[in-house]
């Protein structure tokens, strides 16, 4: 695992630097990686330079491209239990939770290769007699995928999938915390497909460290990145520079609204999930949970009553719901956040310290938090935790709950449970982000695009807008009769 993948070739940091990767339920060191410097970033986007410019893959056909993405998505089934095993030991998550991401991982890489071989472009209607016109796709050039630690193979794959299907050259770099799967992923890619030199390569290490080449250096083209609002922003500013072309995924402050005629049972299930899968770390996170006065004590008895049952541990441990958190740095953070809303005046319901059982003592696990009695003026209300806490508000009719949802410069999804359709597509034409569930919490798929509103991010990915992210368009106009111009006189 300690190698870097650069031009083709395996091989170690150029200062022979590792890292330890630590697990995040006990803290023993899991596995030994290399830690680039900045100058490996710099030859991998080279050879990523190289192996576009001489075009041996983009110039293959959609269909021999869509070829290999499918077989990327099948040796992703084949090598299911080994990845999912893999992705717990660095994350965390419930094994089960793992199998679910290898599981949507397989079919990314199918979406996308579909997606390619039937993309061509579009004929246009010409203004003039005897000219063929034309807008195709072509790739964008050497494009820098940078992933986070909560989903980090997903992550990587719906950046990987599209920018290769749409014929680029890249290189990935996963979050210095959550390399394994990406690693391995290329390992088996290497090993079992052709392709050629340089298309792809993988640079583990500190985010500013390689981040800085990978988001300034005039070679690179694109600039796709997951992650937080400050690094994405910083990001942004960087690329600007040499007017770098930047995808954005940059997390929410989710909101999940509760209307009083829904089934309260179903309500208070899906809140749970929404706020509390993975422990809260992930982007879409239900962390707002806004209730209709009338049925709002009702709602938090519910909630509060089933919070037992998110049994926290081992992810490999059969029953566990929940593992830690990702670093001892994020629950710090995540605890700095309950201590000022509690400061702020919030009222802890539940939860908030790490758990008791001393067969967790050695991990990074915080129980999960509930709070009341919070507005839109405290920091918990307003800035994402990303571990497990939710706040719960309440609105007195449909245009307050509206306000209060948008009420967020994030805007990456939100949810509205009501038994009234007219009520529901109101409030989903209403919410000002980028995916809306409509009786419902979270489930997302490859046909559908993924990203936000406002400051959630810039681009999509997924669906079809997330394999155009990864190309550019050429419009090809054919006169097929030349003439002369008749800007000069003639004859
Ligand atoms: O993320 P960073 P962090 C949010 C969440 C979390 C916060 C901070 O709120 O608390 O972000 O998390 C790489 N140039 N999300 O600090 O720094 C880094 O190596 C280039 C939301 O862990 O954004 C990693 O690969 N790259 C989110 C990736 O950026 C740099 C998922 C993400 O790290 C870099 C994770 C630099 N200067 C956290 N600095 C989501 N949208 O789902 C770091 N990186």
């Amino acid at each position: 695992m300690n190698l870097l993948f650069l031009d083709g070739r395996w091989q170690p940091a150029s200062d022979a630097a590792t890292r330890e990767i630590l697990s995040p339920h006990d803290g023993r060191v899991v596995a030994e990686v290399a830690e680039a410097t900045a100058e490996d970033a710099v030859a991998a986007i080279t050879a990523a330079r190289r192996a576009f410019d001489t075009g041996a893959w983009c110039r293959t056909t959609a269909p021999e491209r869509a070829h290999t993405i499918a077989a990327i998505g099948r040796l992703v089934a084949d090598h299911r239990e080994e990845l999912a095993h893999l992705e717990t030991l660095d994350t965390g998550k419930p094994v089960a939770e793992s199998r679910v991401d290898m599981d949507d991982i397989a079919a990314v890489f199918a979406y996308f290769a579909g997606l390619a071989g039937s993309e061509a472009g579009r004929v246009i209607a010409a203004p003039r007699a005897e000219v063929a016109s034309r807008v195709q796709r072509e790739p964008v050039g050497v494009c820098t995928l940078i992933t986070p630690w909560n989903y980090p193979l997903l992550q990587a794959a719906w950046k990987l999938a599209p920018a290769l299907a749409a014929g680029n050259a890249v290189v990935l770099k996963p979050s210095e915390l959550t390399p394994l799967t990406t690693h391995r992923l290329v390992e088996l890619i290497d090993a079992h497909l052709d392709l050629p030199g340089g298309v792809l390569n993988l640079v583990l290490g500190a985010g500013p460290v390689v981040g800085e080449p990978l988001t300034t250096h005039s070679d690179v083209d694109l600039v796709s990145f997951t992650g937080g609002i400050a690094t994405g922003s910083a990001i942004m500013a960087k690329a600007a520079a040499t007017v770098k072309r930047v995808a954005l995924e940059l997390g929410g402050k989710n909101p999940n609204l509760v209307f009083a005629d829904v089934d309260l049972d179903l309500a208070a299930d899906h809140a749970l999930t929404a706020a509390f899968l993975h422990a809260g770390q992930v982007c879409s996170a239900g962390s707002r949970l806004l209730v209709e006065a009338s049925v709002h004590d009702t709602l938090v008895e519910r909630i509060v009553d089933r919070l037992p049952e998110i049994t926290l541990g081992d992810g490999f441990v059969d029953g566990v719901r929940s593992g830690p958190l990702i670093s001892p740095e994020h629950r710090a953070k995540v605890e700095r956040h309950i201590a000022r809303a509690i400061d702020q005046g919030a009222r802890l319901v539940a939860g908030g310290r790490r758990p008791d059982d001393p067969a967790l003592a050695a991990g990074c696990y915080l129980e999960p938090t509930l709070f009341t009695h919070v507005d839109a003026s405290m920091t918990i209300v307003r800035e994402e935790v990303f571990g497990p806490v939710l706040t719960v508000e309440s609105f007195a009719d449909e245009a307050e709950a509206v306000d209060l949802a948008n009420d967020t410069v994030y805007g990456l999804a939100g949810a509205v449970w009501t038994n009234d359709a007219g009520r529901a597509e109101r409030v989903a034409g209403a919410l000002r982000c980028g995916t809306v569930w409509i009786n419902d919490f979270h489930p997302y798929f490859p046909q559908a695009e993924w990203g936000g509103f406002k400051r959630s991010g810039i681009g999509r990915e997924l669906g079809i807008a997330g394999y155009d992210e990864y190309t550019e368009l050429k419009h090809v106009h054919h006169t097929l009769r030349p003439a002369p111009s008749g800007w000069l006189p003639t004859g």
